[in-house]
């Protein structure tokens, strides 16, 4: 049970997959290695995580492993670590060579140590398509020495870009894991909020919000959360979570759990007195008033730089109105003004990665448009440094996120995160109950 087997319908995407990269590739032979373990120290591993484009084409969840795609042939090949009882009895059981063909779908399988003899004979006289993994991949030698020996010759590896093409689509399998993730991290910031108010540290936040996803059924978070009292908010990847709570703190949890490695994304803010106050009311009013305004402008063809600037220009607005920024929206704009409150995007695409797809090539003049089956997070957020001597002293230290998950469908879009509130009665009406 380690492992689950692929279903039928995961082994059709993974095969549809496969075919329409090979349509990009043409003539030559992709060669896609797995990820490999990292050490931590001495014998302990860091957690092992599939490289998310082999997990994409193959499903495969072994490390150490090959994948070749043959567009000639149509036939996919896996190389994966050999059956080894000794291993086995300290890492876990393999599928082997047999297991790997006959649950993965794939033409055929052999063990990696075959490699050194499968692999030239598979290249030979061919175009390949590859990527070397890092120094430390411990089939790299074997496979750059069969390209090297055999191989007519490397050509420019498509794979990456097309591969990106291809994720930032979502099938409605995929879409039912991204829910599931979606719906499961929700209910982990409630439990999170409700935690919140008898917590006297960071960690024990992220202890509820961990203890409500595993409970849930989700094993992994999609990256570490961030649980960032007061001013540890406007450090955007804050990471310590160990920092006291003070009564008057602001929490801002970005988080979320993933679920068949599709991730979710939430974030949220919430006072742990259990009112929102003062300046704090007033940055978190309009950052709320900002991303619901962003989520509704959400549909297939609006541009994704445009619909940031056009949240750019709201948040602008509302800071000139509160008096931390001066002059017209448009003078703060050409001047770069608001990059002191609001250093990041706006949006960034979800998938198996949750900067999912980070490697298509971005060409600074086009503004892709929006299509349906993307899914996209939306999330703006306000930052006053506590050493920004220029902000008034009572907004200084007050950091603000508030992040959804969307898909974007044919006449709109829909909120994958929706169950979880962000409405200051509702957040109020939770925190004051726990
Ligand atoms: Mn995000």
């Amino acid at each position: 049970m380690a492992h689950p087997i692929p279903d039928a319908a995961a082994l059709a995407e993974f095969a549809g997959r496969r075919a329409a990269l090979s349509e990009a590739a043409g003539e030559a032979i992709l060669l896609v290695p797995s990820a490999y373990v990292h050490l931590r120290n001495v014998d302990t591993s860091f957690p092992f995580f599939q490289e998310s484009d082999f997990r994409y084409l193959c499903g495969f969840p072994e490390p150490d492993s090959l994948l070749v795609i043959d567009p000639l042939t149509r036939q996919s090949i896996l190389f994966v670590p050999p059956k080894d009882p000794e291993r086995e009895l300290w890492d876990g059981l393999r599928f082997g060579s047999a297991g790997a063909k006959e649950f993965f779908g794939v033409d055929a399988a052999f063990d990696s140590d075959d490699l050194g003899k499968e692999l030239p004979r598979l290249l030979q006289g061919r175009s390949v398509m590859y990527t070397p993994p890092p120094a430390d991949h411990p089939l790299k030698a074997a496979i750059d020495s069969a390209v090297a020996a055999q191989a007519k010759g490397l050509v420019p590896d498509l794979r990456p870009a097309t591969v990106a093409r291809l994720r930032r689509f979502k099938s409605p399998r995929e879409l039912g894991f991204m829910r599931r993730a979606a719906a499961i991290s929700a209910a982990a910031h409630v439990a999170a909020m409700r935690a919140g108010r008898k917590a006297t540290h960071e960690y024990q936040i992220e202890a509820a919000y961990c203890f409500s996803c595993l409970q849930a059924g989700a094993r992994h978070q999609a990256y570490d959360a961030i649980v960032a009292t007061g001013a540890n908010a406007c450090c955007l990847h804050y990471q310590d979570n160990n920092a006291p709570i003070a009564p008057g703190d602001l929490i801002l949890i970005d988080a979320g759990c993933e679920v068949e490695g599709y991730a979710s994304d939430i974030t949220r803010t919430w006072p742990v007195s259990g009112r929102f106050t003062g300046p704090a009311r007033e940055l978190y009013s309009l950052c709320l008033q900002v991303q619901k305004d962003a989520i509704a402008r959400l549909r297939p063809g609006i541009g994704m730089r445009q619909a940031h600037i056009a949240t750019s220009r709201d948040l602008a607005e509302g800071l000139r109105q509160l008096g931390l920024l001066s002059g017209s929206v448009d003078e703060i704009m050409e001047k770069k003004q608001l990059s002191r409150f609001y250093p990041h995007g706006t949006s960034h695409h979800l998938g198996l990665d949750v900067h999912d797809v980070y490697r298509l090539p971005r060409d600074p003049k086009i503004d892709a448009p929006l299509e349906a089956g993307m899914v996209i997070t939306v999330e703006p957020g306000l930052y006053v440094q506590s050493h920004d001597l220029l902000a008034p002293a009572a907004f200084r230290g007050i950091g603000v996120r508030i992040e959804d998950d969307i898909l974007i469908t044919a006449d709109g879009h829909e909120i994958l995160s929706a169950a979880c509130p962000k409405e200051i009665a509702e957040l109020e009406s939770i925190l004051q109950e726990s």
